[in-house]
């Protein structure tokens, strides 16, 4: 079992033994499946078990299928796995996938629907995945793991309650998560860790938060000063560092969301161009008055459509303070030259910034600040990324914006003491009936900004919240959530 799977399934098993009902037929799969059914016989399986791919259309050139087959087996043969099983058991000694299309690119809104099958006779008995795309295979994969177990008593691994048919679809294409790498740096080695964690809870997006304005930890080889703005020398991610990164996560099904976050939270960029700021007194919000401040912003996004290549980047526009525009006398100047006032020239900085990424062929995500200020006004293929009330995701789908939820009071994995029922229990579609409008939001967000945590206690702060949002808000409808509520019983236990 994987270990961040493991941290939240113990959390919420724990929870069921102590409650007075505890659920005598509990599935320990998290997220759990869109549905499942099972028998009752144990199987064993082979230490060695192969995979196979027998009626696949897709090749695994990359590697990403044995790949992942391996990891999944390296996790449950943890521990110490002995060749005695009794000749008279069954013996599951194969994993058969079946993927129906070649392709290997992930992408936005890719299939990553699957079935699995674990049957009790056959001979050789053998698990069948069968999936659209190689993607779908990775889900499959991840829910077979959960299903396998190390007994201690007798040193196999272990398969209950077979024969197992499961078939599951995420119920969103968008499932992230932000880390922040500007307040605290984070190794690369802390991001894949992460990136492994949210591959066991099927999450799909990690939203690097890369830069604020504390520091610029990355290379950017067209301003080349930028990362001047970073904490230190060893601070720092190289191009190469990210490119290893967005491969490492894509090799998982993890797409790479970069931000840069203008133009409030970016007073780091000015230590390597001091030009940027509006002045040396005054240094955030970017200096609006400036072509160079968009030939940089430029600068990045060119360089980062070589290497983040999800359909998406986020250009951030949150907490936009511009008071500091109106007190540089360059800036006032200008703005009184132009006829403007500093919320035309905020809307302005940001309609042009989503020019400059549409133009290297992005979709832009925006902070709903610039939806709340100037709706109307943002290209229409803007995403919305709801942070501030739950009013907002509503207004945003009736505008016809996609929109991401990431509701502060529910799922801001910073608050330290917001619960995990809490985080389970919160629903994206809330307030939203109308079916085309609840498929424009395509997801929902769990947030785990970076000013009170470090390398040394992210892993721990973001699980398993995280993986009870996944679990549920993410994966399941609210009526199945509550069947799924009931099923096992944790109405009875006290939870909700
Ligand atoms: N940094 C940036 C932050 C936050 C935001 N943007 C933030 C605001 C309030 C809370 C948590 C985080 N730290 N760039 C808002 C999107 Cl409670």
């Amino acid at each position: 079992m994987a270990p961040a799977a493991a941290l939240a399934l113990s959390l919420l098993l724990a929870f069921l033994a102590i409650g007075p009902c505890a659920a005598a037929d509990s599935i320990d799969l998290w997220p759990m499946p869109q549905s499942v059914s099972h028998g009752t016989q144990k199987l064993y399986v082979k230490k060695d078990i192969t995979m196979s791919m027998v009626g696949s259309t897709y090749s695994d050139e990359k590697s990403i299928l044995k790949d992942a087959f391996q990891r999944m087996l390296d996790l449950i043969t943890l521990n110490h796995v002995i060749d005695g099983i009794d000749p008279g058991s069954s013996v599951l000694t194969c994993v058969n996938v079946v993927v129906r299309t070649p392709e290997d690119e992930l992408s936005f809104g890719a299939d990553e629907s699957y079935n699995l099958t674990v049957p009790t006779t056959g001979d050789p008995l053998y698990a069948q995945i069968q999936a659209q795309t190689v993607f779908g295979a990775l889900q499959a994969l991840q829910t077979f793991g959960q299903l396998c177990y190390f007994d201690f008593t007798s040193r196999l691994i272990e398969l209950n309650s077979a024969p197992w048919i499961i078939t599951d679809r995420p119920r969103f294409p968008y499932r992230g998560l932000l880390i922040d790498t500007a307040r605290h740096y984070l190794p690369v080695k802390t991001i894949k860790g992460v990136i492994d964690a949210m591959a066991y809870s099927k999450l799909n997006v990690l939203h690097w938060h890369i830069v604020d304005e504390q520091s610029f930890p990355i290379e950017i080889p067209s301003y080349p000063k930028l990362w001047n703005g970073s904490y230190s020398y060893s601070e720092r991610y190289t191009m190469s560092d990210a490119i290893d990164i967005v491969r490492y996560a894509e090799k998982r099904g993890v797409n790479v969301l970069a931000e840069i976050d203008v133009p409030g939270h970016a007073r780091s960029w000015g230590i390597g161009y001091p030009a940027l700021w509006p002045s040396e007194s005054c240094r955030e919000p970017l200096d609006v008055s400036k072509n160079f401040t968009f030939e940089v912003i430029d600068g990045i996004l060119s360089d980062f459509s070589k290497i983040f290549k999800f359909k998406f980047v986020h250009l951030g526009g949150d907490e936009v303070n511009t008071s500091c525009w109106t007190r540089t006398p360059h800036i006032e100047g200008w703005l009184n030259n132009n006829h403007m006032n500093v919320s035309d020239a905020y809307r302005d900085f940001v309609l042009r910034s989503q020019k400059i990424a549409i133009s290297h062929g992005y979709d832009v995500i925006n902070w709903e600040e610039t939806f709340n200020s100037f709706g109307d006004k943002l290209d229409p293929k803007t995403v919305v990324h709801n942070w501030l009330g739950e009013d907002v995701a509503p207004k945003v789908v009736a505008a016809g914006h996609r929109c991401i939820v990431s509701n502060q009071d529910k799922w801001y994995l910073d608050h330290l003491d917001a619960s995990w029922e809490g985080f389970y229990m919160n629903e994206p579609l809330k307030g939203i009936n109308d079916t085309k409008q609840q498929q424009l939001v395509i997801g929902g967000e769990v947030c785990m900004w970076g000013e009170e945590i470090d390398a040394s206690d992210i892993q721990q702060t973001i699980w398993p919240r995280a993986a009870a949002a996944a679990g549920c808000g993410l994966r399941l409808r609210s009526s199945q959530m509550t069947q799924d509520l009931s099923r096992q019983d944790w109405r009875a236990s006290g939870v909700c």
